[in-house]
């Protein structure tokens, strides 16, 4: 079973590019921690990361958040990158049909395939989506398709996640991972379970997400990346925040593995 592999192990069993670094940088950080940074401003962005890069193997944006969105912002990311050894996933959650998605993968005010290392995917418009960001790079790319969703009272079907993962075999070189809450909803151990809906203050927000310990979604529900937004991003201290986050979620991990 997947769940209790090393990230070493299945960095040797990925066919997808990303999802092998992604393993790779886990395992060297000692972090399975992904920072989802929702701010506005692109300097705040780059100040937490900054501060928290350290900590993360995985930098989540949304771009078209930003207000002040420039292509001096992405090579500071770029930069900031390399030198803290985390990946970027841009959660763009494209829907469309696949001529659409390719123009807003390559094209338009944020040009998300020059620098997203993944991005996020519904599997609701059918596999043409897949085919259209397939086609759209010649550099190493992963795609997290939506399996399920953290949020209460989401329309996600048991049978809309099983064709879901369905859907993805077909395409191993370009799907990194499930955006997805539990540990049966697929087998491959080369791909990555994308958890988001982690935090260790509150159980819920007042617009329907809904909150998991670390323990529950890495020890019962079978994340190997957990995402933390508000858990970090709203912290008076976001660094100490990251780390506390970081150690419990690793700690998980080892006792996962460890049987
Ligand atoms: P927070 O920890 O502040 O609730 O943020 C969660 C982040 O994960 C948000 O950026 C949201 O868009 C994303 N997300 C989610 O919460 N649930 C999902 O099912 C899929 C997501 O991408």
């Amino acid at each position: 079973e997947r769940m209790f592999l090393s990230y070493e192990k299945r960095a040797e069993l990925s066919t997808n590019a990303i999802a092998k670094q992604l393993f790779n940088i886990m395992a060297a950080k000692k972090t399975n921690l992904c920072l989802s940074v929702d701010l506005t401003s692109s300097t705040k962005i780059l100040d937490l990361i900054e501060k928290v890069g350290n900590h993360v193997c995985l930098i989540k944006t949304h771009v078209d958040i930003i207000e002040d969105f420039s292509s001096g912002f992405v090579s500071s990311l770029q930069h900031l990158a390399k030198k803290l050894n985390f990946l970027i996933l841009e959660d763009r959650k494209y829907a469309d049909i696949g001529h659409t998605v390719s123009l807003q993968y390559t094209r338009g005010l944020y040009n998300v395939s020059d620098w997203a290392d993944c991005v996020t995917c519904h599997s609701l418009p059918g596999e043409g989506i897949l085919k259209a960001l397939n086609g759209a790079s010649n550099t190493d790319k992963g795609v997290f398709l939506l399996a399920e969703m953290s949020s209460e009272g989401n329309l996600i079907t048991q049978q809309y996640t099983q064709e879901t993962v369905k859907m993805a075999e077909k395409y191993a070189e370009l799907i990194c991972g499930f955006v997805c809450q539990n540990k049966d909803t697929f087998k491959n151990p080369g791909i990555i379970q994308l958890t988001p809906g982690v935090q260790l203050e509150s159980s819920k927000d007042n617009l329907g997400q809904v909150y998991n310990t670390p323990e529950k979604v890495v020890l019962e529900n079978g994340g190997d990346v957990m995402v933390v937004g508000r858990g970090i991003v709203a912290a008076k201290n976001s660094e100490i925040q990251a780390v506390l986050y970081k150690d419990a979620l690793w700690k998980c991990y080892t006792k996962r593995i460890s049987g």
